[in-house]
């Protein structure tokens, strides 16, 4: 027989895992198991996008300004009514939603809380560009009852659970609970995420770069000076580096796990915090990528140490191989 990887699915993993903990209730894996559902719901409707006439503009503007896309609101939905009813959560909140979502009351309320961007990159939808959903899974800290905003508004660092699913040439489930960081592919086939990639480790260096350029004008000296550095010719450091960039944080953060590198989107002139969130884009990746051996930063400090003052707060970011976030902050201080 040849050699072939275990046929494992994220269930089988999740229970799997979730042995390793005697104490363990089930309710983690019962929530984890709930997203995978919602995960296959949100597919479902995404890989169908172009033929049902979904996609167009809807009149509804979210938090940040953006165009919400009838796809983004049927995600948002999705989410919110596949993980309301496990009896894992005792609130949510959603990057589509200004406040925080409660728990219906005829349904039981439990430890966790959850916080997710639907549809991140939706602005990419109508040109069948990869898109994600991205997720951070925390402990409730107050007692009881209803959760609170206070329950949402915590560090990244107290995350017990955070991952994405990636719709691109093929869908994946990538999440960690720290212990490593693991993908898994759907087999549409079957409706079963894989086991395709296990302990998923980032390189140490690599010799792309990914953020939008088109900011160049609006960035400070150093970050401008970190660019041009990367562009210049210069075998003993494996320069120049190419610029690969899609427009959605997921897949570029994806192939920046997968591949090494920088994925940046620097706070500029125009927006001094940047235009990703804290809380539903940049707190989640960073714990991924720090899981994987990877570094990340706002540019001054680890973005897992950041205490949020609000749901929709932007932070500047910087993740990727531990060598080159390095150099960048360098270049971001000053000292190079
Ligand atoms: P820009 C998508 O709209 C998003 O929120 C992230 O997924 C992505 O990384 C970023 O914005 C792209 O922004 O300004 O380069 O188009």
């Amino acid at each position: 027989m040849s050699a072939t990887k275990k046929f494992m699915t994220l269930e089988r993993f999740i229970n799997e895992q979730e042995q390793m903990h005697p104490s363990a209730t089930g309710a983690f894996s019962g929530l984890l198991h709930d997203l995978s559902l919602a995960a296959k719901l949100v597919w479902r409707e995404v890989s169908k996008a172009g033929l049902v006439n979904i996609l167009g503009i809807t009149d509804r503007m979210n938090v940040s300004g953006d165009v919400v896309k009838k796809l983004d609101e049927f995600a948002d939905e999705t989410v919110y009514k596949a993980m309301d009813h496990g009896g894992h959560l005792c609130v949510m909140a959603s990057e589509e939603n200004e406040d925080i979502l409660h728990i219906p009351d005829n349904y039981p309320t439990g430890k966790y809380v959850l916080l997710y961007d639907p549809l991140d990159g939706s602005s990419n939808i109508d040109a069948n560009i990869t898109i994600g959903s991205i997720f951070s899974v925390y402990r409730r800290v107050t007692e009881s009852g209803k959760g609170t905003l206070e329950d949402c508004l915590q560090p990244g660092s107290n995350q017990v659970a955070a991952g994405y699913i990636i719709y691109g040439s093929s869908t994946m489930f990538v999440y960690s609970t720290g212990r490593g960081v693991h993908g898994f592919t759907l087999d549409p086939s079957v409706g079963e995420f894989l086991l395709s990639h296990e302990s998923i480790t980032i390189p140490k260096k690599g010799k792309i770069y990914s953020l939008n350029e088109g900011n160049f004008c609006n960035w400070d000296e150093g970050m401008k000076r970190y660019v041009q550095y990367l562009k210049e010719q210069d075998k003993a450091t494996n320069r120049p580096y190419s610029l690969r960039y899609i427009g959605t944080m997921v897949g570029d953060a994806h192939r920046t796990l997968l591949y090494g590198g920088i994925f940046a989107y620097p706070g500029d002139k125009k927006n001094p915090e940047g235009k990703l969130r804290l809380m539903y884009e940049c707190n989640p990746m960073a714990f991924i990528f720090e899981q994987a051996g990877g570094k990340t930063s706002n540019g001054k400090q680890r973005i897992l140490d950041v205490q949020p003052t609000s749901l929709h707060q932007h932070t500047p970011v910087f993740l990727g191989s531990e060598e080159d976030v390095k150099l960048c902050e360098e270049f971001l201080q000053g000292k190079r």
